[in-house]
């Protein structure tokens, strides 16, 4: 006991000497090394008899312990203090200029799926999202997506493997199997899901990525969509007409024109495509708008009767527009971009121009 009080005043007075690292160093090493004070000490207790050892162990621990956050405590101080004499004696050259550190940028598709989004909420719209592996019901059913339809077909649609349980039949896979889960090919599935849950009147939009089985020079197996709806009591194709107008003259520029085409989807009736007059050769012909004068960038339409129906909507009350558009579509015509692999090959320098 007297000899650990000793070692203890030893070490403080020592203590008080110590100037350097390297002096530190030393210290710690005469105290804690492996021929040093304490560990001798501590090698000496199976030389007591046994009924000291356990008394004596606990104080020599506590002392070490007492050391060593001691030298810890130094060795903080002694290098604040060190470094600071570095810079001062010019040792450290602070004037240097620092590492470059490369900054990122934000994703073309994003940028523009932003804006997009930007433009529906100044409108009144909200935002809403779901499931990308979604069930086949709310990707077709719901959508008065026929089971004959081109576009349930299996080269179009990813079907993903389940292992038992299935809500409705649908199209047989390598196996001979029903998978009744897909990747969703819109984003359509995410409007039946707030419908089932929500009265009207509604606006929103419901932006994401979706999934088609084809990958060629125009097309890539995930892309990103933006659809809308909007239901109420008297919805006209009128307000399909102002709403998508405005959309598209924010998006390019005011005075962009505009043009509506009859078109056909199975979810609305009556359904229009709607054209731009081409960015590139502003309405002259070339190779992008293929001669004539006009690019398509939107899909839309009055809500089908039947989508209604699915959900529990009373078709003689509501009525609704819905519509649906291709981001990475949009992002070349803005940014002059002729092939869509180039979002998703991660080459720096082309992301680096955005
Ligand atoms: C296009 C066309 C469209 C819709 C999407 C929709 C959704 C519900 C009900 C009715 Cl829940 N319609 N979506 C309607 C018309 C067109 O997209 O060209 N997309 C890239």
């Amino acid at each position: 006991m007297e000899d650990i009080n000793k070692l203890r005043e030893e070490f403080v007075r020592e203590c008080k000497g110590i100037s350097s690292l390297k002096q530190l160093n030393d210290l710690r090493i005469k105290y804690l090394g492996k021929k040093g004070l304490l560990t001798q000490r501590l090698k000496a207790l199976s030389a007591l008899p046994p009924a000291e050892r356990p008394a004596a162990g606990k104080e020599i621990n506590i002392l070490k312990r007492y050391v060593e956050a001691e030298i810890k405590r130094l060795e903080g101080d002694l290098s604040t203090l060190e470094s600071r004499k570095k810079v001062a004696t010019g040792f450290i050259d602070i004037t240097i200029p620092g590492k470059y550190i490369p900054a990122g940028s934000r994703h073309p598709i994003n940028r523009v799926l932003d804006e997009i989004v930007d433009i529906f909420l100044f409108m009144g719209f909200t935002v809403e999202e779901g499931p990308e592996v979604e069930m086949d019901y709310y990707n077709f059913e719901a959508l008065n997506i026929p089971r004959d339809h081109p576009a349930r077909d299996m080269q179009d649609t990813f079907y993903v493997e389940t292992d038992g349980e299935r809500q409705s039949s649908s199209p047989v896979d390598k196996e001979g199997a029903e998978s009744d889960v897909v990747l969703r090919t819109h984003t359509s599935p995410v409007q039946i899901r707030v419908m089932e849950k929500q009265k009207p009147p509604l606006r929103f939009i419901a932006p994401g990525k979706v999934y088609r089985c084809d990958s060629d020079v125009s097309h890539t197996p995930m892309f990103h969509q933006v659809e809308g709806l909007m239901v109420g009591e008297d919805i006209t194709f009128a307000n399909v007409k102002s709403v998508l107008k405005l959309f598209v003259q924010s998006l390019f520029s005011v005075d962009t024109p505009v043009r509506f085409r009859p078109s056909y989807f199975p979810f609305t009736e009556p359904s229009a495509e709607i054209d731009i007059g081409c960015v590139l050769c502003s309405g002259a012909g070339c190779r992008v708008c293929k001669g004539t004068g006009w690019i398509e960038v939107l899909g839309a339409g009055m809500v089908h009767p039947k989508v209604f129906e699915g959900v529990g909507y009373d078709t003689e009350k509501y009525t609704g527009f819905a519509f649906g558009m291709g981001v990475e579509r949009l992002t070349m015509l803005k940014y002059g971009i002729d092939d869509i692999r180039l979002f998703y090959e991660n080459d720096l320098r082309f992301l680096r121009q955005f």
